[in-house]
Parts: C-alpha cells; sequence; structure tokens
C-alpha cells in the first residue's frame, strides 16, 4: 500500500469502478481462464482507458438506473446517513474513483475527522483527492493507493477518528461471488476494529442493487445505444492489443443473461463461429455459441445480503430505499464489536 500526501495532479476522474484494474497477471490470468470450462475472464480486464470512458458513458444510459437510484437516495437521505456515521468519524471509501457521491454525504459531515479515498488507480485517485480538498478546505484528505480487496494499512489522521466507517456505493460488491464478497466483508469488518485512536465500534455505509423484473436487469446490461456490448467487446481488443491476440471482433456477440438459480446477472461474450484464436502463442478453440463469462453482477434480495453481512460478522442498522425499491443503501454495524 502506498500513501499520498496530496499533489497536483491533471487527469480527470471517472466513476468508481478502478479497483477492477487490479490484474496480477494478464497472461496467466487470461490464459488460465480461457483454458478453463466454462470460458472466463476477470472483469478487470474491462478498465483500459477506453473501458473507463464507456462505463462512464453506462452510467448516464436510460436503462442503466443503478447509478442513477443510488444517487437520488443518497441525496435524499444524506443527513440521516450522516447520522449514522456520526461526528469525527473516519470516512474510508473503497474504490473512490472520482468521489462523485461521497460529496453528498460529506456535505452534511463537516466534522469529518478525515476522509481516506482508496483506489489502485494513483492518477485518478489523486486527481479526486485534490478535488475534494479544494472543494471541503477544513477536511484532511488522506488518499491511500492501494487493491482494497487485501488488508492495507490506514493513514492516520492528525485528528483521533471517533471510529472508522467504510463507504462502499455503485453495488460494486456484486461483482464479487458471494464467497469473494464475504471475504471483503471481512476485510472491511478489520478496517473498522478500533485502531488508529478509534475507541468507537466501526460501522459499513454499503449500497447494492436488489433482484428485480429479469427484463429491467437484462435491459440495462444490453443496451439499445449497444454501449455495453461495446464494453464488452472492448476487453478482446484490450487482449488484441496487449496480448498480441487475434480475436475477430465481429466473432462475438454480446449477451447479457439473467441466471435465476444464482440471482445474478452474466455478461458473456458468445463465439458466433466455430473458430480458434491465438493469445500469447497459445490456440484457444470456440465451439458455435461458446460462451467467454466476462462479469457476473450479483442482484439480492434483503434476506440474501443479510445473511452474506452476517457471514461477514456484520448486522444491518439502517436501509434507506427508492421509491420503486430497485436499490438499498444500507448502514451496518459490527455484530461484536469488541472481537472485530
Ligand atoms: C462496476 N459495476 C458495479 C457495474 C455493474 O453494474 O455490475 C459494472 C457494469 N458492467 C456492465 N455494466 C456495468
Amino acid at each position: 500500500m502506498q500513501q499520498e500526501r496530496l499533489r497536483p495532479a491533471t487527469t480527470a476522474g471517472r466513476q468508481s469502478a478502478d479497483w477492477l484494474r487490479a490484474a496480477p497477471s494478464l497472461v496467466e490470468d487470461v490464459l488460465g481462464g480461457l483454458l478453463a470450462s466454462p470460458k472466463r475472464l476477470l472483469p478487470t480486464y474491462f478498465y483500459d482507458e477506453r473501458g473507463s470512458q464507456l462505463f462512464d458513458e453506462i452510467c448516464e444510459l436510460p436503462e442503466y438506473y443503478i447509478t442513477r437510484t443510488e444517487t437520488a437516495i443518497l441525496e435524499h437521505r444524506a443527513a440521516a446517513i450522516a447520522a449514522c456515521i456520526g461526528p469525527d468519524a473516519l470516512l474510508v471509501e473503497l474504490g473512490s474513483g472520482a468521489s462523485t457521491k461521497t460529496r453528498l454525504l460529506l456535505d452534511e459531515l463537516p466534522d469529518l475527522a478525515a476522509y481516506v479515498p482508496v483506489d489502485i488507480s494513483r492518477s485518478h485517485l489523486m486527481a479526486a483527492a485534490h478535488r475534494i480538498a479544494d472543494a471541503y478546505p477544513g477536511l484532511e484528505v488522506l488518499p491511500a493507493c492501494a487493491d482494497f480487496t487485501k488488508p492495507f494499512t490506514l493513514p492516520k489522521s492528525r485528528r483521533l477518528p471517533s471510529r472508522i466507517v467504510v463507504f462502499f456505493p455503485g453495488s460494486t460488491i456484486g461483482n464479487f461471488d458471494p464467497p469473494a464478497a464475504i471475504d471483503l466483508m471481512k476485510v472491511m469488518r478489520a478496517m473498522v476494529t478500533p485502531r488508529l485512536g478509534a475507541q468507537g465500534a466501526g460501522g459499513l455505509v454499503i449500497g447494492f442493487d436488489l433482484q428485480k423484473d429479469p427484463a429491467i436487469l437484462e435491459r440495462a446490461y444490453d443496451d439499445t445505444a449497444g454501449v455495453t456490448a461495446e464494453f464488452n467487446l472492448n476487453v478482446l481488443r484490450r487482449l488484441n492489443r496487449e496480448l498480441g491476440a487475434n480475436f475477430a471482433l465481429e466473432a462475438f456477440r454480446h449477451q447479457a443473461l439473467w441466471v435465476p438459480q444464482a440471482g445474478r446477472i452474466e455478461m458473456r461474450l458468445v463465439s458466433t463461429r466455430r473458430q480458434k484464436v491465438t493469445i500469447a502463442g497459445e490456440l484457444i478453440s470456440f465451439e458455435v455459441d461458446e460462451p467467454i463469462i466476462t462479469e457476473h453482477c450479483h442482484k439480492y434480495t434483503p434476506a440474501s445480503f443479510a445473511a452474506q453481512a452476517a457471514a461477514a460478522g456484520w448486522a444491518p442498522r439502517r436501509t434507506w430505499a427508492d421509491a420503486r425499491d430497485y436499490f438499498h443503501v444500507q448502514y451496518l454495524e459490527l455484530e461484536h464489536p469488541k472481537t472485530g
């Protein structure tokens, strides 16, 4: 983990999905995934420069209700959420990206001990941290460049915090399969256990998407303008460029499929013909209609999310929903605050 003090940065900010860039070894992961059955690619690989732009466009699409809905909840409920966070807290945002939604909370938290945006992309992290520091002159901003799926050291604030609260919006938790999501929520639990002078038991403010009419879900991931299809196919373009692969993009089609038994949307790239592709010297064969699974987007019921949270030691305390009950923002506390 590298800790950063603020210094000038120029790159424009983005939405909060930079954590997905944390790829240890592209060749090994890609070959391992494509030689497996079914074939898989990590969603990590979506987020090259173009993929990041396309994700920003997705967030604005009429069919992609997630960003808009969560933002509306935060706009309306910021004061109540801030009351749960309480005075003098250290607020840690995971995968902070442009820290756009965070401002809604910061507006209601004038006495925060410090704000710690955490992101894997240093340029985006520093640019966003600067903008926040400029907009909130009294706030100590302590950006941390880290892969938040692994434990890392939290920076120390000048003022002693009363407690540590993690903010994890965007339904990014849904991109983790249940065991990995539980592990991540355990990492969050460890993050908020009393330390750095913080005496009080910590908390978590998290956004998660709910199960709903499959047609609405499938449209959110297969929009009429074809932006999500382009976002999905862009991963093959990236492999062609970075690994010298020879994917013919026109020989794959985008698919977003609701899988009810798993409670998730599966994004896939489906081979439209029998073909062979060379990647880093390896030949990969595709049958007609054979898919590569590129992303899982889990959708929860209130009970399924509570069960996942409980498995990681978290108990829900307050929940805020939109009028259609499409999305929840939830405040949780540790079930056993003393042991963390
Ligand atoms: C980043 N993540 C929360 C998005 C989602 O909805 O699962 C990624 C995405 N994939 C396709 N559209 C958006």
